[in-house]
């Protein structure tokens, strides 16, 4: 008999047959009576494939030995409940991050160089009528990361490419990176041309680009958010692009998604961008191998590969 799953969401058809051929899959998602099916598996169940994991669920699967979670992010899923019931937590870290700095710097130009808004501008028939208007570069501009990680440093080393002068902030300093550190983020921000946030979600960062921090970066500086919506005081953030009180921004992720402030849609300093840092075939399929791999590990009990707790 296979060992037991559940799924909490969605994952993609090649990592969920995979995970079909080794395990018998409860889908948590597309049950209609989800509190029956819990109950029915609570005597029995120790993995979760997915994220939206919280102390509740925990607490009403009292065999859960694991959750295997779709993505580096794990702020979906209640860590500190995981560890104090001696669940273990995976994520999928490192396979996504050249697909994110890529469009790091994909979004960053086409936010410098207005590509969306010229893209409508040839349609519209708008060129025979005159030439677009000038725009601005990347090159000898300086450029402050948040969250200088694993795909910080990435999108550092393509920004360089760009001929850019990187700079970031983080927990703490990293001595042997060679870019400056900054211990406060306003103060960052108040020094660079260009703010990008590729920080972790959760309680610890939440609206940490706060007003203080956006007025430091102020109406010459652009803001580029590939982490999470919550790295940002979202209202406040809308209010000073309406304001032109912020040079512009190019956004992935947003507070409320798929839901993003309608104020936003009329606005021509802003690149708008469907949470789509890692969505490539590439490295989606290496992100579903790695939930797979995470919980045959576990079963046969061999060390996770990626494990967060
Ligand atoms: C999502 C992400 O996981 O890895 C992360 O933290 O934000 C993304 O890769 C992806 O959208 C899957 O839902």
């Amino acid at each position: 008999m296979a060992d037991e799953i559940l799924q909490t969401h969605k994952l993609l058809d090649r990592c969920e047959k995979a995970l079909a051929e080794r395990f018998t899959v409860h889908k948590l998602h597309e049950a209609a009576d989800k509190d029956a099916l819990i109950a029915e598996l609570a005597p029995r169940l120790r993995a979760i494939a997915g994220g939206n994991v919280n102390a509740g669920l925990m607490d009403k699967l009292p065999k859960l030995e694991m959750i295997a979670n779709f993505g580096v992010g794990y702020d979906s899923i209640d860590t500190k409940a995981a560890k104090t019931r001696g669940i273990r937590v995976t994520n999928t870290p490192n396979v996504l991050n050249d697909a994110m700095a890529e469009i790091t710097v994909g979004l960053m130009i086409a936010l410098a160089r207005k590509i969306p808004q010229s893209d409508r501008f040839v349609r519209d028939g708008k060129w025979l009528k005159g030439s677009y208007p000038l725009q601005v570069e990347l090159n000898a501009k300086t450029v402050g990361i948040l969250g200088l990680g694993r795909i910080g440093k990435e999108i550092a080393v393509r920004l360089q490419a760009m001929k850019m002068r990187v700079v970031y902030h983080g927990r703490s300093r990293q001595p042997d990176e060679p870019y400056i550190y900054y211990d406060n983020l306003a103060d960052m921000a108040r020094d660079v041309d260009w703010l990008v946030l590729i920080a972790p979600g959760g309680k610890a960062t939440e609206k940490i680009v706060n007003r203080q921090v956006l007025e430091a970066l102020g109406p010459e500086g652009y803001l580029v958010n590939m982490g999470r919506g919550t790295l940002v005081d979202e209202p406040v953030l809308v209010e000073m692009l309406q304001q032109g009180k912020i040079g512009g921004a190019a956004l992935d992720v947003f507070e409320n998604e798929p839901t993003v402030p309608e104020a936003l849609f009329g606005l021509d300093n802003v690149v708008l961008s469907p949470h789509q840092g890692s969505a490539t075939h590439q490295t989606r399929n290496k992100m579903g191998d790695l939930v797979v791999a995470n919980l045959v590990a576990h079963f046969a009990g061999e060390p996770l590969i990626s494990a967060v707790v």
